[in-house]
């Protein structure tokens, strides 16, 4: 079914329609690593391009095909590269657009490792970062150099909930000859196309809100361009950091439910943030959805909704943090976000520990914060849960 002038729900079921010979309902698993070919002369067309059949699950396969095709139809991108994590898709980007001599400018505030594998790692390669606080245009601009390439954003950022201006972004890299990369994980499609806002690539941890069920970590990405397409899927498949078959089967399954996930985790959130504002134990908070979150109005403008991701802290700072996190119930203390079960962590120690002391304090990433991502279970339980253990703190 074509879907190109669908709404989003009917999309996220149909986008990227797959058939086989069975009129199979869903796409099924191709568990196969390799792919037989018709003759010689087939195999020789579909390695130089010629035939588009499959040739081996690194390079493509059925299953994850169909996820790309659906996940490009809800970004409103060219094309979708599917990788076996969201760290996947961060490195097969960074290598496909950076190089020896380049420089990269990216928002401070970012999941710990995409930023941690620029310092260590790329570095060695001579490639050079910048990390600043990218809600002001002035610190972007005042950071590209003559060999800037990628302009780097995550919006909402893990975890302090800044939000970036993304056409802003777009208007700066434009002007610089930079390629504008958005992590949209805190959103999904479902609340924000950075595409549509003049970006160049998308990416997502699929492991969060597309799945949303806590039970596989993959990656995407998404292009603007057949270019930018092509560049970035040859560094992924050399790379080898390809989503498996069964992988793509079960966030096929979990992207159906996008929408009406992501509406119920919000309506709670929203709950959840109006009773820890209010909260005589709570220091500060910030959730897109409060009138005191300090980008309110941008997030009004570029996000359909202010999401499920709170970040939070208790004027007891850590150590009352500590004594909240060992005592909620039904929240479980783990990290990762964006799934049907709240989750409550703490990146200082755990998610942004790859990132040194003070740096972590020049994003705003202090030792008080605590993240907490709200699910979809009925909200009376989830406030009932904080407060017993605000109780106890
Ligand atoms: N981008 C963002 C914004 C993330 O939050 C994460 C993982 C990644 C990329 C990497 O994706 P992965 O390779 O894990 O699929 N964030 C995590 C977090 O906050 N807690 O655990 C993982």
């Amino acid at each position: 079914m074509k879907t190109k002038d669908k709404g989003f729900n009917t999309k996220l079921i149909h986008a990227g329609a797959f058939e086989d010979e069975f009129g199979s309902a869903t796409v099924p698993i191709y568990q196969t690593s390799t792919f037989k070919f018709k003759n010689a002369q087939h195999g020789a067309d579909c390695f130089s391009g010629k035939s588009d059949g499959y040739i081996y699950t690194r390079i493509g396969n059925p299953t994850i095909r169909a996820f790309e095709q659906n996940i490009a139809e809800l970004e409103n991108g060219y094309d979708g590269i599917a990788t076996s994590s969201g760290m996947g898709a961060i490195t097969s980007v960074y290598m496909a657009l950076l190089g020896a001599g380049s420089h990269i400018v990216s928002s401070d505030a970012v999941y710990g490792p995409a930023r941690g594998i620029l310092e260590q790692d790329f570095s060695r390669f001579g490639v050079e970062a910048t990390f600043v606080n990218t809600t002001k245009a002035e610190n972007i601009i005042a950071a590209i150099k003559p060999n800037t390439k990628v302009l780097y954003i995550e919006t909402p950022a893990n975890p302090t909930m800044d939000i970036t201006d993304i056409a802003l972004c777009a208007d700066i890299a434009k002007k610089h000859n930079l390629i504008l990369v958005v992590d949209n994980t805190f959103c999904s499609p479902y609340l924000q196309k950075p595409l549509d806002f003049g970006a160049d690539v998308v990416l997502h941890s699929i492991t969060k809100f597309i799945n949303g069920h806590a039970d596989i970590v993959g990656g995407v990405i998404v292009t603007k361009t057949v270019e930018l397409y092509k560049k970035i899927r040859h560094c992924m498949v050399y790379n080898g950091c390809n989503m498996d078959p069964t992988q793509a089967f079960m966030v096929l399954r979990g992207v159906k439910t996008l929408g009406i996930r992501m509406q119920r985790a919000q309506e709670n959130a929203m709950k959840a943030a109006q009773f820890l504002q209010v909260h005589p134990k709570v220091g500060w908070i910030k959730y897109p959805g409060l009138e005191t979150h300090p980008q309110y109005a941008l997030g009004k403008k570029q996000m359909n909704g202010p999401g499920s991701m709170i970040s939070f802290g208790l004027k007891g700072g850590f150590e009352a943090g500590k004594k909240l996190m060992d005592n909620v119930h039904l929240a479980l203390l783990a990290v990762s976000l964006g799934g049907v079960e709240t989750l409550i962590q703490h990146p200082a120690s755990m998610t942004h520990a790859a990132i040194s002391k003070e740096d972590k304090l020049k994003a705003g990433i202090t030792d008080d914060l605590i993240r907490f991502s709200v699910g979809i279970e009925d909200i009376e339980d989830i406030i009932d849960d904080l407060k017993q253990a605000l109780d106890k703190v």
